[in-house]
């Protein structure tokens, strides 16, 4: 066996160690454990080696005893503010947005980026699609940068700190760093820290804090007249569509799988029915809400209706939904944001529990620039 050195991310002493063999996450108690330890084998304790070593999660660990997928909540909760004196001023150049192309979460606020003409201001660098390890001292897999910018089109190296994998970026801000090391990321340069993980955060500052800078300032996605009924529909549409799409995927018993399902159609369908009589999920305006939505009806029968099992009915057999969806996607900027190739490759790819050949299915390869019918709305 090889020794390696060993970058200290528990407690205890670091000292270098063979690579022992790492007992799985589902050979652990199945408690919610947002900060799994995972215990060396007892061939590694027998020779000396320290017992627990604390690593990074993925979304596959988030699953309870009842077989039920359960999101973990995001870390970094900062803010950027338009107030020059603030720890995280709106400046131009200061921050940049780590994404990955595949991740609903992550292009929501590319889309912000975009419509709100921030794309000058704020830098972005996408990850390759296709977890792979992120250390060669545990088998944690998830998102990476490629070497150089030619290996993987569409995603590029680390442009500033030269992080090998996403992981490596929450470690330089925490150094202790043992939860899930997600996309999208808010990093600032300056101080070289994650600002906020979490995308419902950002888009917030992305459409009101940087408006001094923003190419299209006069764009409110959160105007104050329509918060409530946003609000009301992006409860909706997160636990039943956004997240439940994922709660259907990741089920490990047949009941969670059927209550997710339940849901989310019930959701769909409901969303169908409002968007028969308007053109925009929350009025005749487009707002966050609808951008929310889009991010997961753009993947849904590419990969959540095969990979996910989401295949009650297709996005494509609700007329009001599938022309919806193209309605968005034809919006100036959006299709930049969507990037097919990445998505199918990352869900198809990076769950063996799921699809462990990595076969990546044919179709059904849809057309979102086709013509749609919303404009019967007049707007
Ligand atoms: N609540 C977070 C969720 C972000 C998230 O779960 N991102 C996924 C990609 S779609 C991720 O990075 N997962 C890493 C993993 O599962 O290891 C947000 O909305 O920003």
């Amino acid at each position: 066996m090889a020794l390696s050195s060993r970058r200290c991310f528990t407690s205890l002493p670091c000292l270098p160690v063979r690579m022992p063999t790492l007992a799985t996450s589902s050979s652990l108690p199945l408690t919610r454990r947002f900060l799994a330890t995972r215990t060396l084998s007892t061939s590694a304790a027998a020779a000396g080696y320290s017992t627990t070593v604390k690593m990074a999660r993925s979304a596959l660990d988030e699953v309870t005893d009842t077989g039920a997928f359960d999101r973990s909540p995001s870390t970094f909760r900062s803010s950027v503010s338009s107030d020059a004196s603030a720890r995280f001023p709106a400046v131009p150049g200061r921050y940049h947005l780590y994404v990955s192309y595949a991740c609903p979460w992550a292009s929501r606020c590319l889309a912000f980026l975009k419509l709100k003409g921030l794309d000058h201001a704020i830098g972005v660098a996408a990850v390759k699609p296709i977890f792979e390890r992120t250390k060669e001292i545990d088998d944690h897999l998830g998102w990476v940068f490629p070497a150089t910018a030619d290996e993987e089109p569409g995603a590029e190296p680390d442009p500033f700190n030269g992080a090998k994998s996403v992981r490596e970026l929450y470690e330089i801000a925490r150094p202790n760093y043992a939860g899930k090391p997600t996309v999208p990321v808010l990093w600032d340069k300056q101080l070289k820290t994650v600002v906020n993980n979490e995308s419902s955060e950002i888009i917030r500052m992305l459409n009101t804090e940087f408006n001094g800078i923003a190419g299209n300032p006069g764009l409110d996605l959160y105007p104050v007249h329509l918060r409530a009924p946003i609000d009301e529909i992006n409860e909706l549409v997160y636990d039943a569509i956004n997240n439940g799409v994922y709660k259907c995927g990741f089920a490990k018993k047949q009941g969670p799988y059927d209550e997710a399902v339940r849901r989310l159609y019930g959701a769909l369908d409901k969303c169908e029915e409002i968007l028969g009589k308007q053109r925009y999920i929350c009025g005749n305006q487009l707002t966050e809400a609808d951008i929310r939505l889009f991010v997961t009806l753009i993947r849904f029968d590419e990969v959540y209706a095969v990979h996910f099992k989401c295949n009650k009915k297709l996005l494509r057999e609700y007329p009001n939904l599938f022309n919806y969806t193209k309605d968005i996607y034809q919006i100036p900027g959006i299709s930049s944001t969507v990037n097919m190739e990445h998505i199918r490759k990352h869900y198809y790819g990076s769950h063996p529990s799921i699809n462990p050949y990595r076969i990546i299915p044919a179709g059904p390869n849809i057309d979102y620039n086709a013509a749609h019918d919303r404009e019967r709305f007049g707007l």
